[in-house]
């Protein structure tokens, strides 16, 4: 996929206020099946507009997105072994400290310790740089046993259904997604299907003149099926390559909210039978280990297929990449690395690793 620059200079739209936790929509579910009046046809998405590329490539904008794991991670192990002659039980002591503060998670953590004590024992690794090549290996190695191919539709269009909890960072990975797509000269059409939080419908469509995108709309309180069922069939008409949905923030634990997902799932059927084709659970990667648990119910209730974590520029614990694959045996999509449209880099386990250590 091309890496297209920031578009525009401008810094992406404030969320307007904290977020809300939308318990109780006050609008009736409908049927969606029953549409709401025809949306009018929307014009051609308009080219995107290619500046000179002034920002740095995809590998750099990673490993500046990456800096603070860097420096808590790989640094933090340069130093510990860095001088020392011998791998020792004081030394393993400190690195587990160390991977476990990163938040790569206590399964994967125990296992490197385990890996390097059989090595060790049979004289197999002697001195820090295998130590070290050793550790990338193992975290290369979970990542990549989660990777699968993007998911493939019979027909255009691909449906993307965005979920998470509030403020991870949905609607402004909804923006950059769009951007992507733009770049790679596909055709993208954008679904306003969070009608519960005020303004959420205004914050995407900034999005949508931001990259040349037509969003499909109804007003707020509508039924987040019902604009579902006009995006996906106007998208259907228009033969466009891409619909991505915005849901509102939700907990987790909230049945009636987990249900309105299922229901909108089950509205894209009707409409494109293999469809939603990815659901994609937006996790903020500041929370580390804390935003696993919302996780694993949104993959039980919600069908996700993939994750994109966000928020990866502001954290030293960007080791949670690693627990999340492993937990939820989930492919890692995307990673957001800030707050621009072009800070949402596709996802490639061994560039991420390299990018980490070298
Ligand atoms: N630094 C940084 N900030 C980000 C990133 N992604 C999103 N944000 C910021 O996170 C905040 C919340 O983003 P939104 O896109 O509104 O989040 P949301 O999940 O749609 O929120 P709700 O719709 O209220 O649930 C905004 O200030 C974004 O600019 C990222 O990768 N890095
Ligand atoms: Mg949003």
């Amino acid at each position: 996929m091309s890496f297209l620059t920031s578009l525009f200079g401008k810094n992406p739209p404030e969320p307007d206020q904290a977020p809300e936790d939308p318990q109780n929509p006050g609008t009736p579910v409908e049927d969606p099946a029953e549409p709401e009046p025809p949306i009018e046809d929307p014009q051609p998405a308009a080219p995107p507009v290619e500046e000179p590329a002034k920002r740095s490539s995809l590998l750099d904008r990673l490993k500046q997105g990456i800096q603070k794991t860097r420096a808590g991670l790989v640094e933090h192990i340069e130093d510990l072994v860095q001088g020392k002659k011998q791998i020792d039980a004081d030394l393993l002591e400190e690195l587990e400290y160390t991977l476990i503060s990163a938040d790569i998670g206590i399964r994967t953590t125990t296992e490197i310790l385990e890996r390097i004590r059989q090595r060790v024992d049979r004289k197999l690794v002697s001195d820090s740089t295998e130590l070290k090549s050793l550790i990338k290996q193992h975290l290369l190695e979970v990542l990549q046993a989660t990777e699968r191919p993007a998911v493939k539709p019979a027909a255009p269009p691909t449906v993307e259904m965005i979920v998470g909890v509030n403020g991870v960072g949905k609607t402004t990975t909804i923006g950059k997604l769009a951007q992507l797509y733009r770049a790679d000269k596909k055709s993208v059409l954008l679904c306003a299907a969070d009608t519960f939080r005020a303004a959420a419908i205004e914050q995407l469509e900034v999005w949508g003149e931001r990259t040349g995108v037509e969003v499909i709309r109804q007003k707020q309180g509508a039924d987040p099926s019902a604009v579902l069922f006009d995006a996906l069939q106007a998208a259907k008409a228009r033969s466009v390559d891409y619909v991505i949905i915005d849901t509102a923030g939700r907990l987790h634990n909230k049945a009636n909210l987990m249900g309105e997902l299922d229901k909108m799932r089950r509205t894209a059927t009707r409409v494109i039978e293999d469809a939603p084709h990815e659901v994609l659970l937006v996790l903020d990667a500041t929370t580390g280990q804390n935003g696993l648990e919302q996780a694993r119910k949104f993959t039980e209730t919600s069908g996700v297929t993939g994750i994109i974590l966000t928020k990866l520029d502001g954290t030293a614990k960007g080791g949670v990449v690693i627990a999340i694959a492993r937990e939820l045996n989930l492919p890692i999509r995307y990673v957001g690395v800030g707050e621009q449209a072009a800070d949402l880099l596709p996802f490639d386990p061994e560039k991420f690793i390299d990018s980490l250590f070298d």
